[in-house]
């Protein structure tokens, strides 16, 4: 066999090997998706932190980022994995209270650590802002919920349970795409809250619990 002429196929065959094991692990790194703004608590971590995790400083500039990664690297470098499925729409019943931001400790221990009580970095927003969830894997939307916490609970304080969320906003479905937005009213709130979000998607019964910190003005 000659070496030189079958060189450009060898060579053809790698690169196409290379092209597929590339889409394999973006196909895979890119799964899923959450709430990308307001942040949910482990994206806000991983966009603030992801490429300077091991940085000490953490601990007291973002104590509740560093508590987490403390507890799982994964819940970062998986922001987007943060579901259950089939679920069968009762959300209540499948999440305890005090486990609303782990998604009812979805995939345990690896998100347990989002429902560490304290003063999650928030995101300052007015009280009508626009909310978007970013879905890398066009999986669709039945729904969007978004609730927010009641005026005067206090999410430094007191784990959060589904007695302490209002319902605000409900939406149609989307059809697949990157990002779904939609505009949300927060009323006469004010101060701390969280904002806490079921996306239904629509590829199959997949729901993912989310959890964002903002500050109202
Ligand atoms: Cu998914």
């Amino acid at each position: 066999m000659n070496f030189r002429k079958v060189l450009p196929q060898v060579l053809g065959v790698l690169a196409a090997v290379a092209a597929l094991l590339a889409s394999l692990v973006v196909g895979v790194a890119n799964a899923h998706g959450s709430t990308t703004d307001p942040p949910s608590r482990n994206y806000g971590c991983w966009q603030r932190w992801g490429s300077d995790f091991q940085n000490p400083t953490m601990a007291t500039k973002d104590p509740m980022c560093w508590q987490a990664w403390q507890a799982d690297p994964n819940a970062m470098w998986n922001w987007n994995g943060l579901y259950r499925e089939n679920v069968g729409g009762n959300h209540q019943a499948a999440i305890p209270d005090g486990t609303l931001c782990s998604g009812g400790r979805t995939q345990s221990p690896r998100y347990n650590a989002l429902d560490t009580v304290g003063a999650w970095q928030a995101a300052t927003k007015s009280r009508q802002f626009t909310l978007t969830v970013t879905d890398q894997a066009h999986h669709g939307a039945d729904y969007l919920r978004v609730y927010i916490t009641k005026q005067g609970f206090d999410p430094t304080r007191q784990a959060l349970g589904w007695g302490n969320l209002e319902l605000v906003t409900t939406t149609g479905r989307y059809a697949p795409a990157g990002t779904y937005a939609t505009p949300v009213n927060a009323g006469s709130r004010t101060g701390r809250h969280v904002v806490y979000v079921i996306w239904q998607a629509s590829h199959l019964d997949q729901s993912y619990y989310l959890c964002s910190d903002v500050i109202f003005q």
